[in-house]
């Protein structure tokens, strides 16, 4: 063990979580200072997204809903009967415990970051649907994820809802969908990528839907900040913190940032950064990608062809996509 290259007070017991401490510094370090969106989805921050997913103004998870509920007939035929789910970033496992039961899943994996959030779902999932067989695995799906060594081959369908592909850039957007394409077994046995993406739309609909009258969505923007300390001993005030959303039409995506209510110093073992009044912290984007524009994605992610559904207002899309 060498311990050079990381300040030894840096907390985490193992190598990865110094890893991890060591990239989270570094984003605070860039020119312009970032927080990886995958750091919102503590204890706290998975239950505040609970939150937003149910507020008037995020019409991303009712939309999303609608679509998969009006069109299940089509979508199970696409699919193909009794497949095996594998849901990265499963969360609460509520839009997997539909989906097995329209299509009559044989088994399911949720995968997600937030260990203790996710075992607790697949336990609720699995007493629900007695006869589903039901596993977790906690792991960053930004990372290639081993599945189980016993899981068939066959007809195996990667559930990706919600927009969580929005989080990433498009080259970033491939890889991600090269690695689910990875997780697919048999080709020629059904299953695929079950997709969804959220649309472009007017400018007012969409940053209402990021900064909603309530104030939650601030709350969860701000509680990356308690993360963050929690995982590199930092000491943030969120309270010294604005919330701001905005559409950044050039790149057709919703960003979300922090920004300092006054100059302050932030200090964390090892370091530490002087940030001004009005500086942002960069905290996530969310691409609304047109069909055509993501169509492009799968494409280079070697998904050969795909059928999708939307709303009457063609403001999200299901997509399932094959080899
Ligand atoms: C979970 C990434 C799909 O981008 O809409 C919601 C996260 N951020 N409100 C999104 C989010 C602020 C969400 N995704």
């Amino acid at each position: 063990q060498s311990g050079l290259a990381v300040p030894a007070k840096v907390p985490g017991r193992t190598r990865a979580h110094r890893a991890e401490a060591q990239a989270i510094m570094d984003g605070l370090m860039q020119d312009i200072p970032s927080i990886s969106p995958k750091y919102f989805y503590d204890e706290r921050g998975s239950t505040l997204f609970e939150a937003i997913t149910r507020l008037p103004e995020y019409y991303v998870t009712r939309v999303e809903q609608s679509i998969l509920r009006r069109y299940g007939d089509a979508i199970a035929d696409s699919v193909g009967a009794d497949p095996i789910v594998i849901e990265p970033g499963a969360g609460n496992c509520e839009k997997a415990r539909s989906l097995c039961l329209r299509l009559q899943a044989r088994e399911f994996v949720g995968i997600d970051i937030s260990a203790d959030h996710l075992q607790g779902a697949v336990l609720r999932l699995q007493a629900n649907l007695p006869w589903l067989k039901a596993r977790a695995i906690a792991a960053d799906i930004t990372q290639p994820v081993e599945l189980p060594a016993d899981l068939p081959g066959s007809r195996r369908l990667v559930f990706y809802p919600g927009s969580s592909i929005g989080n990433f850039e498009p080259g970033q957007a491939v890889r991600m969908l090269s690695q689910m394409r990875a997780m697919l077994g048999d080709p020629d046995e059904g299953g695929g990528l079950l997709i969804g993406i959220d649309l472009p739309k007017p400018v007012r609909v969409l940053e209402a839907a990021y900064d909603d009258a309530s104030g939650v969505t601030a709350a969860f923007n701000r509680n990356v900040l308690e993360h963050v300390n929690q995982l590199i001993g930092s000491d943030f005030v969120p309270d010294q913190w604005a919330h701001r959303a905005l559409f950044n039409a050039r790149d057709s995506r919703v960003e979300m940032h922090l920004v300092a209510r006054r100059a302050q110093s932030v200090r964390w073992p090892g370091g530490g950064r002087d940030f001004t009044e009005g500086q942002h912290i960069h905290t996530e984007n969310s691409y609304k990608h047109t069909l055509q524009a993501f169509a492009s994605l799968l494409e280079s992610a070697g998904f050969r062809q795909y059928r999708s559904w939307t709303d009457e207002q063609g403001w999200f899309a299901v997509i399932h996509a094959w080899q």
